[in-house]
């Protein structure tokens, strides 16, 4: 009898074929509103689930008795409890690689929006108010040959160190639970304390996973080492950041701008003082948000679930 996989992330055709050859597949849309009821009922059935930007919790794996594995269409696994499911003997995969040069792309675009003011300046144009050269008011600040400075220097934070280096002519300096030869050596990149590297550090990426230990890491203190001429960029996941510390330190001069992909709540309230401030550039959670990358990514999942449900060992297990 073939197993049932509840899917609760839209996938294109190919890859939905790809599946139903081996499985049946129910899709479930919208699960974080009005499909949760659907969710809720497909689970009792569901030998395998695959999607993204949903919390899995208790409650719902209580539903799924058969479940054996859940495929992320993620690198993130912060919605799911590792613990829990490996105690509930269910397998849980992610999609990492394959989304790491588009994410690490869309970091440095937010450095480069940020510091030259791009978003700010075409809506000046675009609204009709250029009229007259640029001068001092609406100069931007340069990249190339400031101060790269990255937190959590994995697969992501590599990536967005080898566009300032070789890109950038950017000196990079990095924080994270220890320091990388392999990554001093190719970037000529230096490990710092934290608060050194927020004291050093011209643009502040991060790009670290969020865990228990890293909610809340840059709080209103972190902030206060940055200085009034550092841009902080977040490509990782808003509660690393007290979001209201940061709203405080962009709307004092504290530091000079923000780059956001990700924030405490998403979508982003749109009464959030954020959207008020022309020194931050808010972007919806494009990260890996390409077409093309985000079907490798839906490929990887696909193949993941498809190998843990036949008993092989998935390329991407995240609870071995
Ligand atoms: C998207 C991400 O949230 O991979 C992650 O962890 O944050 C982004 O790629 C996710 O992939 C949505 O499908």
């Amino acid at each position: 009898m073939k197993k049932h996989v509840v899917l609760y992330k839209k996938l294109s055709p190919a890859l939905l074929a790809r599946l139903g050859d081996q499985v049946d597949v129910t899709y479930i849309e919208d699960p974080a509103s009005d499909g949760l009821a659907r969710l809720r009922e497909a689970l009792p059935q569901a030998h395998g689930l695959l999607g993204a930007s949903l919390k899995l919790d208790a409650a719902l794996l209580d539903l799924a008795p058969h479940l054996e594995a859940v495929s992320s269409v993620s690198v993130g696994v912060d919605n799911y409890d590792i613990a829990d499911l490996t105690r509930r003997g269910v397998q849980l995969t992610n999609t990492p690689d394959v989304l790491t040069e588009t994410t690490a792309d869309t970091g440095f675009a937010l450095i480069l929006a940020t510091a030259r003011r791009v978003v700010e300046l075409a809506n000046l144009v675009r609204d009709g108010h250029w009229t007259a050269s640029v001068g001092p008011t609406h100069f931007g600040t340069d990249v190339h040959g400031k101060t790269l400075g990255i937190i959590g220097m994995g697969r992501i934070g590599e990536a967005l160190a080898q566009r300032g280096h070789f890109g950038f002519g950017m000196p990079v300096i990095y924080h994270s639970h220890s320091p990388k030869p392999a990554v001093d050596q190719r970037f000529g990149a230096r490990h710092c304390g934290l608060d050194e590297f927020l004291q050093e550090a011209d643009f502040i990426c991060l790009t670290l996973p969020l865990t228990a230990e890293t909610t809340g890491l840059i709080g209103a203190r972190e902030l206060e080492l940055m200085g009034p001429d550092s841009i902080f960029i977040n490509i990782s996941r808003g509660k690393v950041v007290d979001e209201k510390a940061l709203i405080h330190a962009l709307q004092t001069g504290q530091i000079r701008a923000a780059g956001l992909d990700v924030f405490e709540r998403e979508p982003l309230e749109p009464t959030s003082p954020l959207l008020t401030l022309d020194n931050v550039v808010a972007t919806p959670h494009i990260g890996s948000a390409t077409h093309e990358t985000r079907e490798a990514m839906a490929r990887c999942a696909v193949d993941n679930l498809l190998a843990a449900l036949r008993g092989d060992r998935p390329q991407n297990l995240v609870n071995p």
